[in-house]
Protein backbone atom coordinates (compact mmCIF):
# COMPACT_ATOMS: atom_id res chain seq x y z
CA UNK A 1 0.00 0.00 0.00
CA UNK A 2 1.01 3.24 -0.70
CA UNK A 3 1.71 5.13 2.75
CA UNK A 4 2.05 9.12 3.22
CA UNK A 5 2.65 10.86 6.31
CA UNK A 6 5.33 12.66 8.04
CA UNK A 7 6.42 15.79 6.12
CA UNK A 8 4.66 14.50 2.89
CA UNK A 9 2.81 16.38 1.13
CA UNK A 10 0.38 14.95 -1.56
CA UNK A 11 -1.16 16.71 -4.20
CA UNK A 12 -4.18 15.54 -6.47
CA UNK A 13 -6.08 16.85 -9.82
CA UNK A 14 -8.84 15.18 -12.02
CA UNK A 15 -10.43 15.58 -14.71
CA UNK A 16 -8.23 18.21 -16.88
CA UNK A 17 -9.64 17.44 -20.10
CA UNK A 18 -6.71 18.55 -21.54
CA UNK A 19 -6.59 18.85 -25.46
CA UNK A 20 -4.75 20.92 -28.35
CA UNK A 21 -7.96 22.77 -29.31
CA UNK A 22 -7.79 24.71 -25.49
CA UNK A 23 -4.25 25.66 -24.84
CA UNK A 24 -5.29 28.18 -22.24
CA UNK A 25 -6.59 25.37 -19.74
CA UNK A 26 -3.67 23.61 -20.71
CA UNK A 27 -0.92 26.32 -19.67
CA UNK A 28 -2.92 27.33 -16.87
CA UNK A 29 -3.21 23.58 -15.86
CA UNK A 30 0.83 23.07 -16.14
CA UNK A 31 1.86 26.32 -14.24
CA UNK A 32 -1.03 25.40 -11.38
CA UNK A 33 0.85 21.80 -11.19
CA UNK A 34 4.43 22.94 -11.35
CA UNK A 35 3.60 25.66 -8.72
CA UNK A 36 1.69 23.39 -6.59
CA UNK A 37 4.34 20.65 -7.02
CA UNK A 38 7.41 22.83 -5.81
CA UNK A 39 7.30 21.25 -2.09
CA UNK A 40 5.32 17.69 -3.12
CA UNK A 41 6.58 14.65 -2.68
CA UNK A 42 3.53 12.74 -4.44
CA UNK A 43 1.20 13.76 -7.27
CA UNK A 44 -2.15 11.80 -8.00
CA UNK A 45 -3.54 12.59 -11.21
CA UNK A 46 -6.85 10.63 -10.62
CA UNK A 47 -8.44 10.17 -14.42
CA UNK A 48 -9.34 12.00 -17.56
CA UNK A 49 -6.12 13.71 -17.59
CA UNK A 50 -6.75 13.63 -21.32
CA UNK A 51 -10.16 15.02 -23.37
CA UNK A 52 -9.64 11.32 -24.93
CA UNK A 53 -6.54 8.82 -25.71
CA UNK A 54 -6.64 6.59 -28.65
CA UNK A 55 -2.85 4.56 -28.16
CA UNK A 56 0.66 6.09 -26.59
CA UNK A 57 1.53 7.01 -30.07
CA UNK A 58 -1.25 10.17 -29.54
CA UNK A 59 0.02 13.38 -31.10
CA UNK A 60 0.07 16.69 -29.60
CA UNK A 61 1.79 20.00 -28.39
CA UNK A 62 -0.09 19.68 -25.34
CA UNK A 63 0.32 15.86 -24.76
CA UNK A 64 4.00 16.37 -25.35
CA UNK A 65 3.91 19.30 -22.67
CA UNK A 66 2.52 17.63 -20.16
CA UNK A 67 4.56 14.32 -20.40
CA UNK A 68 7.67 16.62 -20.43
CA UNK A 69 6.46 18.39 -17.05
CA UNK A 70 5.78 15.23 -15.54
CA UNK A 71 8.80 13.37 -16.87
CA UNK A 72 10.45 16.23 -15.02
CA UNK A 73 8.53 15.93 -11.88
CA UNK A 74 9.75 12.40 -11.75
CA UNK A 75 12.66 12.86 -12.59
CA UNK A 76 13.06 15.47 -9.20
CA UNK A 77 11.96 12.74 -7.13
CA UNK A 78 8.01 13.45 -6.87
CA UNK A 79 6.09 10.11 -7.00
CA UNK A 80 3.98 10.23 -9.99
CA UNK A 81 0.91 8.34 -10.25
CA UNK A 82 -1.53 8.10 -13.01
CA UNK A 83 -4.81 6.54 -13.33
CA UNK A 84 -6.74 6.00 -16.09
CA UNK A 85 -10.28 7.80 -16.51
CA UNK A 86 -13.45 7.52 -18.94
CA UNK A 87 -11.92 9.27 -21.75
CA UNK A 88 -8.26 8.55 -21.24
CA UNK A 89 -9.08 4.42 -20.21
CA UNK A 90 -6.08 3.54 -22.86
CA UNK A 91 -3.48 5.38 -20.89
CA UNK A 92 -0.14 3.14 -21.22
CA UNK A 93 -2.27 0.12 -23.03
CA UNK A 94 0.43 0.55 -25.62
CA UNK A 95 0.21 0.36 -29.43
CA UNK A 96 1.49 -2.45 -31.84
CA UNK A 97 4.08 0.44 -33.36
CA UNK A 98 5.09 2.04 -30.23
CA UNK A 99 5.55 -1.42 -27.50
CA UNK A 100 8.03 -0.47 -25.44
CA UNK A 101 7.68 3.41 -24.86
CA UNK A 102 4.16 3.27 -22.91
CA UNK A 103 3.20 6.88 -21.50
CA UNK A 104 4.49 5.02 -17.82
CA UNK A 105 7.87 4.75 -19.71
CA UNK A 106 7.66 8.52 -21.11
CA UNK A 107 6.46 10.27 -17.56
CA UNK A 108 8.26 7.61 -15.67
CA UNK A 109 4.91 7.80 -13.98
CA UNK A 110 3.05 4.57 -12.35
CA UNK A 111 -0.27 3.96 -13.05
CA UNK A 112 -2.80 3.63 -10.34
CA UNK A 113 -5.57 1.03 -10.57
CA UNK A 114 -9.08 2.04 -9.97
CA UNK A 115 -9.66 1.94 -7.04
CA UNK A 116 -6.89 2.14 -5.19
CA UNK A 117 -6.21 2.61 -0.89
CA UNK A 118 -3.87 4.64 0.31
CA UNK A 119 -2.71 5.66 3.89
CA UNK A 120 -3.07 9.24 3.85
CA UNK A 121 -1.60 10.67 7.68
CA UNK A 122 -3.23 7.63 8.84
CA UNK A 123 -6.38 7.62 6.93
CA UNK A 124 -6.46 4.51 4.37
CA UNK A 125 -8.37 6.63 1.67
CA UNK A 126 -10.28 5.35 -1.47
CA UNK A 127 -8.35 7.06 -4.55
CA UNK A 128 -11.27 6.46 -7.85
CA UNK A 129 -12.04 8.51 -11.02
CA UNK A 130 -15.25 8.02 -9.96
CA UNK A 131 -17.73 6.60 -13.27
CA UNK A 132 -17.99 3.12 -11.61
CA UNK A 133 -19.62 4.78 -8.59
CA UNK A 134 -22.25 6.68 -11.34
CA UNK A 135 -24.19 3.07 -11.16
CA UNK A 136 -27.72 4.50 -12.50
CA UNK A 137 -26.38 5.28 -15.90
CA UNK A 138 -26.94 1.76 -17.25
CA UNK A 139 -26.02 2.53 -20.76
CA UNK A 140 -22.57 3.70 -19.49
CA UNK A 141 -21.76 1.14 -17.39
CA UNK A 142 -22.13 -1.65 -20.31
CA UNK A 143 -20.08 0.36 -22.22
CA UNK A 144 -17.52 0.76 -19.81
CA UNK A 145 -17.32 -3.37 -19.22
CA UNK A 146 -16.89 -3.92 -23.04
CA UNK A 147 -14.26 -1.34 -23.28
CA UNK A 148 -12.40 -2.53 -20.19
CA UNK A 149 -11.92 -5.69 -21.36
CA UNK A 150 -8.35 -6.61 -22.93
CA UNK A 151 -10.04 -7.96 -25.79
CA UNK A 152 -11.83 -4.61 -26.96
CA UNK A 153 -8.63 -3.00 -26.55
CA UNK A 154 -6.37 -5.12 -28.28
CA UNK A 155 -8.98 -4.69 -31.31
CA UNK A 156 -9.17 -1.08 -31.13
CA UNK A 157 -5.19 -0.47 -31.02
CA UNK A 158 -5.01 -2.38 -34.35
CA UNK A 159 -6.57 0.35 -36.19
CA UNK A 160 -4.62 2.79 -37.91
CA UNK A 161 -3.88 6.00 -35.67
CA UNK A 162 -5.98 8.02 -38.28
CA UNK A 163 -8.76 5.60 -37.71
CA UNK A 164 -8.56 5.48 -33.62
CA UNK A 165 -8.91 9.16 -33.62
CA UNK A 166 -11.88 9.41 -35.90
CA UNK A 167 -13.39 6.80 -34.12
CA UNK A 168 -12.59 9.08 -30.33
CA UNK A 169 -14.53 11.89 -32.16
CA UNK A 170 -17.51 9.90 -33.35
CA UNK A 171 -17.51 8.73 -29.48
CA UNK A 172 -17.47 12.54 -28.31
CA UNK A 173 -19.70 13.51 -30.45
CA UNK A 174 -22.32 10.29 -29.28
CA UNK A 175 -21.74 11.31 -26.11
CA UNK A 176 -22.61 14.78 -26.06
CA UNK A 177 -26.26 13.71 -27.92
CA UNK A 178 -26.44 11.16 -25.57
CA UNK A 179 -25.94 13.76 -22.27
CA UNK A 180 -28.98 15.62 -23.63
CA UNK A 181 -31.03 12.50 -22.80
CA UNK A 182 -30.07 11.32 -19.73
CA UNK A 183 -31.39 12.87 -16.09
CA UNK A 184 -29.30 14.70 -14.25
CA UNK A 185 -28.83 11.91 -11.14
CA UNK A 186 -27.26 9.52 -13.92
CA UNK A 187 -24.25 11.95 -14.22
CA UNK A 188 -23.85 11.53 -10.12
CA UNK A 189 -23.07 9.21 -7.85
CA UNK A 190 -25.54 7.32 -6.35
CA UNK A 191 -25.32 6.83 -2.75
CA UNK A 192 -25.76 3.01 -2.62
CA UNK A 193 -22.48 2.52 -4.93
CA UNK A 194 -20.42 5.25 -2.47
CA UNK A 195 -21.66 3.02 0.57
CA UNK A 196 -20.50 -0.13 -0.79
CA UNK A 197 -17.84 0.66 -1.82
CA UNK A 198 -16.78 2.45 1.71
CA UNK A 199 -17.88 -0.84 2.81
CA UNK A 200 -15.97 -3.18 0.42
CA UNK A 201 -12.61 -1.18 0.96
CA UNK A 202 -12.97 -0.06 4.94
CA UNK A 203 -12.32 3.27 4.45
CA UNK A 204 -13.26 6.56 5.89
CA UNK A 205 -12.27 8.97 3.57
CA UNK A 206 -12.91 8.92 -0.39
CA UNK A 207 -11.18 10.88 -3.50
CA UNK A 208 -12.31 11.13 -6.96
CA UNK A 209 -12.87 13.19 -9.69
CA UNK A 210 -15.10 12.94 -13.12
CA UNK A 211 -18.54 14.21 -11.94
CA UNK A 212 -17.61 17.71 -12.12
CA UNK A 213 -19.51 18.55 -9.17
CA UNK A 214 -16.95 19.59 -6.87
CA UNK A 215 -17.27 19.13 -3.23
CA UNK A 216 -16.42 17.72 0.58
CA UNK A 217 -19.25 15.89 1.12
CA UNK A 218 -20.09 14.00 4.61
CA UNK A 219 -21.77 10.45 4.40
CA UNK A 220 -23.29 8.84 7.00
CA UNK A 221 -23.32 4.84 6.84
CA UNK A 222 -23.60 1.59 8.33
CA UNK A 223 -19.47 1.92 9.17
CA UNK A 224 -19.32 5.58 10.81
CA UNK A 225 -19.24 8.79 9.01
CA UNK A 226 -17.41 8.84 5.46
CA UNK A 227 -15.64 12.25 4.23
CA UNK A 228 -15.62 11.96 -0.03
CA UNK A 229 -14.00 14.86 -1.81
CA UNK A 230 -15.01 15.43 -5.22
CA UNK A 231 -12.27 17.12 -7.24
CA UNK A 232 -12.98 19.95 -9.91
CA UNK A 233 -12.65 19.91 -13.44
CA UNK A 234 -10.61 21.48 -15.56
CA UNK A 235 -12.78 21.58 -18.34
CA UNK A 236 -15.01 24.29 -20.00
CA UNK A 237 -15.18 25.65 -23.05
CA UNK A 238 -15.43 29.89 -23.10
CA UNK A 239 -19.02 29.43 -22.75
CA UNK A 240 -19.15 27.31 -19.85
CA UNK A 241 -17.71 29.42 -17.94
CA UNK A 242 -20.03 31.26 -16.43
CA UNK A 243 -22.34 28.62 -14.94
CA UNK A 244 -18.99 26.57 -13.60
CA UNK A 245 -17.18 29.30 -11.75
CA UNK A 246 -15.25 26.49 -9.85
CA UNK A 247 -13.62 25.12 -12.32
CA UNK A 248 -9.66 24.34 -11.79
CA UNK A 249 -8.15 23.39 -8.77
CA UNK A 250 -5.85 20.88 -6.59
CA UNK A 251 -6.51 18.89 -3.29
CA UNK A 252 -3.21 19.69 -1.35
CA UNK A 253 -2.76 16.66 1.82
CA UNK A 254 -0.39 17.34 4.50
CA UNK A 255 0.36 16.71 8.01
CA UNK A 256 -1.38 20.18 8.33
CA UNK A 257 -4.61 19.04 7.01
CA UNK A 258 -6.88 18.59 4.08
CA UNK A 259 -6.72 21.89 1.84
CA UNK A 260 -8.40 23.08 -1.62
CA UNK A 261 -6.43 25.35 -3.24
CA UNK A 262 -7.86 27.40 -6.43
CA UNK A 263 -11.20 28.41 -7.59
CA UNK A 264 -12.96 26.10 -5.93
CA UNK A 265 -11.68 26.57 -2.61
CA UNK A 266 -14.22 29.37 -1.69
CA UNK A 267 -17.00 26.84 -1.95
CA UNK A 268 -15.49 24.43 0.49
CA UNK A 269 -16.79 25.71 3.76
CA UNK A 270 -14.05 25.13 6.75
CA UNK A 271 -15.10 21.60 8.51
MN1 LIG B 1 -14.53 11.28 -16.27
Amino acid sequence: MITIGGSDVAVFAADVHLDDHDPGTARWFLDALGHASSDATHLFLLGDLFEYWVGDDQPGATVDALIGLLHALSGGGIKVYVMRGNRDFLLDRGTPAHAGVGFAERTKALMLADPTIVELFGAPTLLLHGDSLCTADLAYQEFRAQSRSPQWQESFLRHSLAERIEYARVLRAQSERSKAGKLPQWMDVVESAVQAAAHAHGIGAMIHGHTHRPARHHHRGPDGELVRWVLPDWWAPEERADDHPQRGGLLRVSAGGWEPIGPWAASIAAP
